[in-house]
Parts: structure tokens; C-alpha cells; sequence
């Protein structure tokens, strides 16, 4: 892809883990690589058609020295999401932060780190059958969307739902919503079950009730099956409750290990669990 790069541009900024570096600061060299599609402004020389990089060399100084922290892992990761959330053309971020006089007793010439962002979409399907589902749904939504990592961009139609699942238990309230993150898959599920605890929910029965429940049906179109973690939801196309309010929202997302749309899952699935909105 193409790319913009910005080599060792120097801030005097206030990072670090002891005391002396909050107080005296020290130099600190930023890489930048801006990766978005250059041939517009390549074919009509206009400035506005691409992103100025003496802007961004100034909105990195302005971001580097707002606040103080303790990581240069702290710094790479703002400087990555904060590019990334104030110019929407980048498609990708690579930035790596070098601390030539970093506090080590021994010869050295530099320590750096390096991250790589770029926004992804996820479908989390959401469910609750205890408490005040309706206001607990919505309070979930609410602290998706404090997060400065999401952006929630659409939520689908919520709906009544009959149990799935075998055990006997009061009707669900489900739906889907689309979240655009910065959030690697991992850390993504690590917040959904900060939210989950947050809003009361215990684990003691497996498919039993809960107060809410924060499930990752898609991530991109990325496949994981770990421990922790499998994605795309290894039972979503069985569950009409998942699919119609995901089908309300992306018909044509491509299961990538199925290959097939969401709506011709909806198309076989038995609709034996949706009772009305
Ligand atoms: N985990 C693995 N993959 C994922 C993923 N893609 N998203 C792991 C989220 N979590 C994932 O989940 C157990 C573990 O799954 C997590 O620790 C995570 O590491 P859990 O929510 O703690 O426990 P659970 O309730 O026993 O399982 P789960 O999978 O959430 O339950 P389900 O499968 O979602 O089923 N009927 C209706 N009508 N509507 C419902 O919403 N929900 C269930 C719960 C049953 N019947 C239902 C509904
Ligand atoms: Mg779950």
C-alpha cells in the first residue's frame, strides 16, 4: 500500500517510569508511516487531496506533550488510535517511538517500540433474559461507547426471543450491533466481559440466564480458535436470534469459513425462537 513516512522527528516530552524523566523530560524520536491511497493527490497535485504531513508532525508533538505516562508502549499506542481517529482516509498507522535517553547504566543507542493499528469491524451480538434487560442492553451500548477504542456505528432492532439451548429459563431480549475498534480480538473480549461483570453478570450455568451477555460474532473476516477465543462464533449460524438482527444490519457479511452470506444462513435456519420486537 501506499505510504507517507516520517522519520526521527524529535519532541522533548515527559514519558518515563521514574520521577526525574516526569520532571526534566527528555528527547524522544518519532517514526511514522501513514499508509492510505496516494494516487489521487499523485494525478492532481492538490494538497487537499492527500494529508499534510507538516499537520501531522505538529498534531504528534501536540498529542506527545499533553500528558505525561509511564510507557513508551502507552505513547505508541495514543499516537496510533489518535492518528487513525483524526484522519479517516489512513487505513493503517505504523508508529515507533525511540528513546535514545532512556535511563539504562549501560552503552546503548536506542530503545524503541513499535505498533501497527488500523480500525476493524466486529458484530457483537448481545442477549439478556434477567433483570431489566431492555435498560441493561442499553447500558451495555452506553459503555461500548465511552470507550475510546469504539465506535458503535449501528445497533439492530432489538427482539424477544424464546430460550435456546435446553435449559429452562425466562425469554431473551437479542440483537445485534456493528462496532468499528481499535481493539485487538483478545483485548476486544477482555472489554466485553468488563461490560458483562460491570452490568452483574455471574457465571454459574452454562447457557443459563444472565444479565447480559456480550458474544463476538465476526471480526473482519478473521478466523480464531483459541482457548479464549473463536471466531466467527462456532454457533452463530444455528441461531435465528443471531441472524435476523445481523441480517437486519450486513445481509451480505461472508461467514469465511462457511462462505456463505448472512442471509442465506437466515434463509435455513429453523426460525423456532423469535417471538416479535
Ligand atoms: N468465548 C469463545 N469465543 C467467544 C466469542 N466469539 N465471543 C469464550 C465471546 N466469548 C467467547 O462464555 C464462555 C467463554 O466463551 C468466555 O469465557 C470466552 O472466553 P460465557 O459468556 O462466559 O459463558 P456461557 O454463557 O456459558 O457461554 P456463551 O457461549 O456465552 O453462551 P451462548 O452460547 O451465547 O449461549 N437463547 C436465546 N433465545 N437468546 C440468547 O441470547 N443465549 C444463550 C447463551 C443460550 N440461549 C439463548 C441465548
Ligand atoms: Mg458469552
Amino acid at each position: 500500500m501506499d505510504e507517507i513516512r516520517i522519520e526521527r522527528l524529535k519532541i522533548h516530552a515527559n514519558h518515563g517510569y521514574y520521577q526525574d524523566e516526569k520532571w526534566n523530560g527528555q528527547l524522544f524520536e518519532i517514526n511514522a508511516v501513514l499508509r492510505f491511497p496516494l494516487q489521487d493527490a499523485g494525478m492532481t497535485d492538490q494538497l487537499d487531496h492527500t494529508i499534510n504531513y507538516a499537520g501531522v508532525c505538529e498534531f504528534i508533538t501536540e498529542v506527545m506533550t499533553e500528558k505525561s505516562v509511564d510507557l513508551i508502549e502507552t505513547v505508541a499506542e495514543d499516537l496510533a488510535t489518535q492518528l487513525l481517529d483524526r484522519y479517516r482516509e489512513l487505513e493503517e498507522v505504523e508508529i515507533e517511538v525511540r528513546k535514545p535517553e532512556a535511563p539504562i547504566p549501560q552503552e546503548f543507542s536506542c530503545v524503541s517500540v513499535k505498533v501497527v493499528r488500523k480500525r476493524h469491524l466486529a458484530y457483537i451480538a448481545f442477549g439478556s433474559n434477567q433483570g431489566d434487560s431492555e435498560a441493561l442492553i442499553q447500558e451495555a451500548i452506553g459503555e461500548l461507547k465511552k470507550s475510546p477504542k469504539c465506535h458503535v456505528r449501528r445497533v439492530s432492532s432489538i427482539i424477544r426471543t424464546s430460550p435456546y439451548g435446553g435449559v429452562k429459563q425466562p425469554d431473551f431480549y437479542n440483537g445485534v450491533l456493528e462496532l468499528e475498534t481499535y481493539y485487538e480480538p483478545l483485548m476486544l473480549l477482555k472489554k466485553l466481559q468488563e461490560i458483562e461483570y460491570k452490568l452483574g453478570r455471574e457465571r454459574k450455568i452454562h447457557w443459563g440466564p444472565r444479565t447480559i451477555d456480550l458474544d463476538i460474532i465476526f471480526y473482519d473476516q478473521m478466523i480464531i480458535d483459541s482457548a479464549e477465543l473463536v471466531v466467527p462464533h462456532p454457533d452463530m449460524s444455528n441461531r435465528d436470534f443471531v441472524l435476523k438482527p445481523m441480517a437486519e444490519l450486513a445481509p451480505y457479511y461472508r461467514h469465511p469459513l462457511l462462505h456463505k452470506t448472512v442471509a442465506e444462513m437466515l434463509s435455513t435456519v429453523k426460525a423456532v425462537h423469535i417471538i416479535g420486537n
